[in-house]
């Protein structure tokens, strides 16, 4: 049986992860695989920052061959359906967001009950193999529930990526007037022969070191930081202000506040730079898509358990076919960035930027290969796509 519909429930947790992983998704299933979908949104507000289109107050609206509907997570939460709503061919609840229980009821009583997905965070580490696909029946209505991973190896969901990415990014990175107009975006000027780093990131405990270390460095580095809350940090740090448009410079240090973009145009930022410093969960795929050496700032969590995450995922890259020296630098790089205690002195801050720095063409070359073997995972959309036909009744 084939699947043509989705509906998709997304609530904001906390910063953009969530709904730019939904987004992502809701997106590619529409335009690449023409399937009807519906967005169900619980923070329209945090949604308008990767999509500026969105009105917030809207009951329901259309982006991009996606209708977009708001709605209100929990068990007991009122369910804002039309009469004779019907639940589309999957419904797909995003990292065990709580669907209401009118909802479910809807979903048992239709005439074909749904594929019914719980898509959940992103994790390198290898219990997800054994978790993905995983069926887990409702203890009282007569649905079961699948739980579908992402992952950096085979018998996991695989990453989201656009089919026609990589085409994207040649064509962008051969194409002068295409990066002319990315700096007119900007609305900064390259500097001419500096290292050129993206710097997208959570407050961080290393970031003043660095940029000190930047400042007094022998190569010029132009820091791109998008607004946010290293901007604000960074601007605190150096004395100037964190709105986009800002251009601070001492010493070798040139930094750039730029504007949040929507999501379409965040990748080519990542394209235009040297090095990327990423964080969460979406911006570090899209980050491994652009294939340069990337730093990468995982989402905090409670007793340090996203480290359990940054360390499998280290461990992979180190598989990947890169030498002990430059999977190192690497290791040491993310760790002192993820304030790991062997890292707290700041002269070991210094020297793993170093060391990552002397490895930069190797980290580079090691990334390429790295998501290469990647994209034989297939993307998660199609992969999802194929293990929901299994499931229709
Ligand atoms: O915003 P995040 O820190 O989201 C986090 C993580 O996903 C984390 O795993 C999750 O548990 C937590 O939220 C609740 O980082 P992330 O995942 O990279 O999401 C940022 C999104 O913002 C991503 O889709 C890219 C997008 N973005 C833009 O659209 N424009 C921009 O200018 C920038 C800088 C980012």
């Amino acid at each position: 049986m084939t699947i043509r519909s989705w509906d998709i429930f997304c609530t904001v947790v906390d910063n953009f992860g969530d709904i730019g992983v939904c987004w992502r998704l809701a997106r590619q299933l529409a335009q690449e695989h023409g399937h009807a979908v519906r967005l169900w949104v619980d923070d329209l507000h945090s949604f308008a920052r990767l999509a500026p289109e969105i009105d917030p107050t809207a009951p329901t609206q259309r982006l991009s061959g996606v209708e977009v509907r708001p709605w209100q997570q929990g068990t007991d939460a009122p369910f804002p359906a039309e009469d004779g709503f019907l639940p589309h061919d999957v419904v797909v609840e995003a990292f065990a967001c709580d669907l209401p229980y009118a909802l479910l009821q809807r979903m048992a009583a239709a005439p074909r009950k749904p594929v019914w997905i719980n898509l959940e965070y992103l994790s390198a580490e290898s219990w997800v193999a054994e978790h993905h696909r995983m069926a887990s029946p409702h203890p009282r209505l007569p649905l079961v529930k699948h739980f579908f991973f992402p992952g950096f190896a085979h018998d996991t969901g695989g990453l989201l990526r656009e089919s026609m990415l990589g085409a994207q990014r040649d064509a962008f990175l051969s194409s002068p007037a295409a990066l002319a107009a990315l700096w007119h975006r900007l609305g900064f000027q390259p500097v001419a022969g500096a290292l050129r780093v993206s710097l997208f990131a959570y407050e961080n405990p290393m970031l003043p070191t660095l940029l000190a270390q930047w400042r007094d460095g022998a190569e010029p580095v132009q820091c791109l930081v998008p607004q946010g809350l290293a901007a604000q940090q960074a601007a605190q740090v150096l004395g100037t202000a964190a709105t986009p448009g800002t251009r601070h410079a001492q010493g070798n240090l040139t930094l750039n506040v730029v504007p949040f973009v929507r999501q379409e145009l965040f990748d080519e930022l990542l394209w235009a730079c040297d090095v990327n410093f990423v964080r969460g969960e979406d911006s570090l795929v899209r980050g491994l898509w652009a294939a340069r050496p990337l730093a990468w700032h995982i989402y905090p969590q409670d007793e340090h358990a996203h480290r359990v995450k940054l360390d499998a995922w280290l461990a992979r890259f180190a598989r990947a076919g890169v030498a002990p020296e430059t999977a190192a630098a690497m290791t040491g790089l993310c760790h002192a960035w993820n304030a790991y205690d062997d890292y707290a002195d700041p002269a070991r801050q210094v020297a793993a930027w170093e060391a990552f720095r002397a490895q930069l063409p190797a980290l580079a070359k090691g990334t390429d290969r790295w998501q290469r073997q990647l994209q034989h995972l297939g993307d998660l959309a199609a992969n999802l796509v194929s293990f929901c036909e299994i499931q229709v009744e």
